[in-house]
This record gives C-alpha cells, structure tokens and sequence, in this order.
C-alpha cells in the first residue's frame, strides 16, 4: 500500500484507470452487480458457461422501466425497443475466455443483455439472460486508454485505419452510421470459412465451433463509441453484425457487414 500512494503522489496528474466491474456469463444468466458508479469502466465478460456469450449493454431512456423492457423481450423474436439505447460492451466470448469493453457510462438504469441465439431458435434473453443495472453518480476522473486503431461502423462496413498486426492491440470501435452496429470478433479455426461461422453462431452453435469468438463491441447507437484491448494472434479472422436492419429487418451481415481479415505474424 506504501508503494502505491506514493506512486500516486509522485505522479498528481495522472489519469485513473477505468473501473473493472466483472459480469460471469452462465448459461443463461449474468452474475453482476446490481448498481455501480459511473464514470469510464471496463466492462469484464468472464464466460462461464457451455454456450458463447455476449453482454449488450442497453440504457433505458424516457423514463421506462427494467419491467417494461422485460415486457418489450416478451416475444418470438423480440427487437431492441426505440426507448433503449445501444452502448455496447464486449461481443461474444467463447466458453472459458474473457472479453473486456471500456465505455463512459452516465447516470441512469441499464440493462445487461444477451441476445445470441439458442439452439431453439430464440434468443439467450429469452432463456432469462438478462439483468439490471443502475449506474449511481460516481467519479469522473477515470479516461478510456489511447488506441492504436480506429474502427469504424457504418451503414453497412467495416472500416480500420489501418491493418492490425499479431500482439496486444487497443482498438477504439465508433459507430458513425445512422443505424446500431456491433462488431463481433471471432478467429477462423483452420480451414474455416465466415459463411460457417454465421451458420454456427445463427443456427445455435450446434457441433463443433467453427471460430473462437474473442469479444468486440455489442450494439452501438449512433455516436458512441467504446475501446477495446484485444490480443491478436497470427491468423485468419472475420467481424459480423447480427443486428437486424431498420428498413428490410435482415441481418446487417446479410448487407455485407462481414469482414475478414488475416493478422500476420510479429516481426
Ligand atoms: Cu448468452
């Protein structure tokens, strides 16, 4: 503890660290807190289940309820309400990884979400992999860390500033489309093809996986933003949305938001 404080004392203007708050993914259920501070925060996806798994991230606007939002799931196929929005969080994990997501949350009620889906068809929310969340006024002084990339979503691409080589790299996502857009990252395994794995992940990850999905950015509304660290290794790798499109209700993916790309080894 000595050692600590006089770091922080020998180095005043130093930027805090976001907060970690840690959600266990279980199929289907997130273990979470049931209220934080805002401020930045990296949001921590350690999935414990069977089942890849993402966390959705939604603010509840115009004064609705966590019960009207329940209410709003209560469906075959049930679509985000236009009274949420999208702020992210990590994209799909595969069983027994971690995917983190750093975003600046506000004040306000929240929801946690998973909506991939199961192998009937339906969505992990409509298993009960849902939670609230109240974000309570907190500190202000925390900073997303610098990226080195920048990734941008539009209506309907993928586009990096530049191309990403093996190792640790952080990764600010910015969705300036008019629509929501996430980014799920998944390696290829060998031999593998983008077309196996929307089947696998579409058709409830029957069989043996096709990709091991490594986290991302969940449903992003117009104008956010979120960054992620990601360790990339030499390989094969493809970025899809599944969010369903404003005008036709087809997946972005099937609007060519399907991007694959290959990192290289270090030099
Ligand atoms: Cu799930």
């Amino acid at each position: 503890m000595l050692v600590s404080v006089a770091t922080v004392a020998s180095h005043p203007m130093r930027a805090q660290a976001p907060q970690i708050v840690t959600v266990r993914a279980t199929d289907y259920k997130f273990e979470a807190p049931d209220s934080i501070p805002s401020g930045t925060t990296s949001l921590r996806l350690e999935n414990a289940g069977k089942e890849v798994h993402h966390l959705w991230l939604v603010q509840l606007k115009d004064g609705r309820t966590y019960d009207q939002f329940v209410k709003a799931m209560d469906s075959s196929s049930p679509n985000m309400p236009s009274w949420v929005v999208d702020v992210g969080g990590p994209n799909d994990v595969s069983p027994g990884l971690t995917a983190s997501a750093i975003v600046t949350l506000e004040p306000g009620r929240y929801v946690l979400v998973c909506y991939v889906p199961a192998v009937d068809g339906r969505p992990h929310v409509m298993h009960g992999m849902l939670k609230q969340l109240t974000v309570m006024t907190g500190r202000a002084d925390a900073t997303e860390p610098a990226p080195d990339i920048l990734l941008r979503t539009t209506d309907y691409a993928y586009e990096f500033s530049k191309p990403i080589a093996a190792g640790t790299r952080t990764i600010r996502i910015e969705n300036t489309a008019e629509q929501s857009h996430e980014v799920l990252i998944a390696r290829l395994h060998p031999g593998k093809t983008s077309a196996q794995a929307l089947t696998w992940l579409n058709a409830g990850q029957r069989g043996a996986a096709p990709v091991t999905a490594i986290g991302g950015a969940s449903g992003l509304s117009k104008g956010r933003h979120q960054t992620i660290t990601v360790n990339f290794e030499p390989g094969r790798y493809v970025l899809l949305c599944f969010i369903p499109d404003a005008k036709d209700g087809r997946p972005h993916s099937a609007h060519g938001m399907v991007k694959e790309f290959t990192v290289g080894a270090a030099k």
